[in-house]
């Protein structure tokens, strides 16, 4: 059997089935944590993955058994005949490609609509074998109805839209069904099954693989859904990878819940020591795995004072370098419609996106706190389109961030008309001093119709950023952000005399946090983290 794969896989390479390289871990390693020698799939897996078809992960693991969703197989296959993206209207990584699949006529628009609703649930395999027939051989299939159908013990759950494909892929020998002869239409494929699949066609028909170059390779992640209470892990970019969300969670490159606690900066024109190295890496040796530079547009800051975004820059690549995720923070707040700087906005995330479009731990913030006679519909919704289109010219999956109505929290605005765009969280900030029960059932009735909620900002503190620390609140919120899985940035790191700020006055932590240079607030902000 063994003898046979590696004939296939000669066979494979003389084709020319060699595809565009991941950069994923995996791809040149020499086995994966997961996949044994004796396992039915090693070969495959492990040719498949050498040619970056289906990547292993930076944990050194394969995943052979998760299933496989529509978005990662479709994309693969496009890849794999040199198609190039169409403009979609998903914001969705993988939109662009799978319109030009849908374009092709692959597969029909109710099968998994453009508007991406089914891009991240596992395929059916009655599916994934049509558009694998589609892509590889095309119409025109030739095949006994008796014989081929005799061979599928539950035929009578194949949908009658895919005989030709599924009976082809059969008479082709693509498909053998499993050890009872049941090929279960409805089923789903894992990763290891895709492998074998493609790994077969690709032989079969002597693929012409095209231009592979022209599509850039997203890593290819498994889909698991997430569990109804989320069990949230921790940890920065190495160990959570590139951020998606799912349903109403923030979730890992595997589609593991994943909880972000951590830090905002104060204002960058009045704080920028803070974006050292050695402060952000004193934040995350506490446990901070994210941290957000507020880029205030006012009060002397990006509007007036451009070169702030350099301060940005270097603190963003800071927090890369110390592996925790960043967040951009476009910091409106004296002015609340982010439509008066739209134009500067858009020039500052399409550069922003641009520069960090490969980068794994980059979150994006449009407007902190839209506030004053500000409407969801007619100004925030449209801006957040606008700016969200800019960002996905140059970075299609990265999570973004959008505020509300009065300084982000009437979510309920948003709850009621969302924007249709894949990978967006909408920001809810409180003030332990100000907002209480009110705004806890706010969230939970938008969480529970399926918004999903960032807390990118919050204060142990009033919503002055002063007015002393109020624990009994605090404590109430942080146990509701717990139960709920909600992720959070403490308002805020520097030292600065008010009541909201984490550190003493004159504190330098340069050398690391020490005790006594945490304020009030920072002892309760960072005992959370640990
Ligand atoms: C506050 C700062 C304070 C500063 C003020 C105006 O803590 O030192 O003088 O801004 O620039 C927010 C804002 C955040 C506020 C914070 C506390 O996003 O910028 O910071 N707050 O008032 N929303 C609610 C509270």
């Amino acid at each position: 059997m063994r003898g046979i794969k590696r004939l296939i896989k000669t066979a494979l390479v003389a084709a020319g089935c060699v595809l565009v390289f991941l950069s994923c871990a995996g791809a040149e390693e020499k086995g994966f944590s997961d996949v044994k020698g004796s396992d039915w799939y090693y070969d495959t897996v492990m040719e498949m993955s050498d040619k970056g078809v289906l990547s292993g992960y930076s944990d050194g693991s394969f995943r052979p058994d998760a299933n496989i969703t529509a978005a990662e197989y479709i994309s693969v296959l496009c890849r794999l005949k040199g198609l190039s993206p169409t403009q979609a209207q998903s914001g969705h990584w993988a939109a662009p490609l799978l319109q030009t699949a849908l374009d092709k006529g692959w597969y029909d628009y109710d099968e998994n609509p453009p508007t991406g609703e089914k891009f991240d649930l596992p395929i059916e395999r009655q599916l994934a074998v049509k558009i694998l027939i589609k892509a590889f051989a095309g119409d025109g299939l030739s095949y006994d109805y008796n014989t081929e159908s005799a061979k599928i013990k539950d035929f009578d759950m194949l949908s009658g839209r895919y005989y030709d494909t599924v009976l082809f892929a059969y008479k082709d020998g693509l498909v053998e069904g499993d050890s009872d002869g049941r090929f279960r239409p409805a089923g789903y494929l894992t990763r290891a099954e895709a492998c074998t699949l493609i790994k077969k066609a690709c032989d079969k028909y002597n693929s012409d693989t095209g231009d592979t170059e022209t599509a850039p390779m997203t890593p290819v992640t498994p889909y698991d859904k997430p569990a109804q209470t989320p069990a949230p892990i921790s940890g920065g970019i190495s160990r959570n990878g590139a951020l998606k969300v799912i349903g109403t969670s923030l979730c890992g490159e595997d589609g593991t819940p994943v909880v972000l606690k951590g830090i905002s900066t104060h204002g960058l024109q009045w704080f920028p020591n803070f974006t050292s190295k050695e402060y952000i890496k004193a934040a995350a040796d506490r446990g901070a795995n994210v941290i957000r530079f507020a880029m205030y547009t006012e009060e002397g800051g990006y509007i007036q004072s451009p070169s702030v975004k350099n301060t940005l820059v270097s603190g963003v690549d800071n927090a890369l370098a110390c592996d925790m995720y960043a967040i951009i923070d476009w910091h409106i707040l004296s002015d609340g419609n982010p439509m008066t700087h739209i134009n500067e906005a858009k020039d500052f995330f399409a550069e922003m996106a641009e520069k960090y479009k490969d980068a794994k731990g980059v979150i994006y913030e449009i407007c902190n706190e839209p506030n004053g006679s500000v409407s969801w519909s007619e100004d925030i919704k449209p801006y957040a389109e606008e700016i969200i289109s800019v960002i996905r010219a140059y970075d299609g999956d990265g999570v973004i961030l959008v505020g509300s109505p009065t300084w982000s929290q009437d979510i309920d605005k948003a709850a009621a008309d969302r924007i249709a765009a894949e990978n967006i969280m909408y920001t809810c900030h409180f003030y332990a001093g100000t907002h209480t029960d009110w705004l806890r059932d706010r969230i939970k009735t938008a969480v529970g119709s399926g918004l999903p909620v960032f807390i990118s900002e919050w204060g142990v503190s009033d919503a002055s950023g002063s007015g002393g620390v109020f624990e009994e609140e605090t404590k109430k919120w942080l146990d509701f952000m717990n139960e709920n899985g909600l992720s959070r940035c403490s308002w805020s790191y520097c030292d600065k005399n008010e009541s909201s700020a984490l550190l003493m006055s004159g504190s330098d932590p340069s050398d690391g946090l020490s005790d006594s240079e945490l304020s009030a607030a920072g002892k309760i902000v960072f005992d959370d983290m640990q």
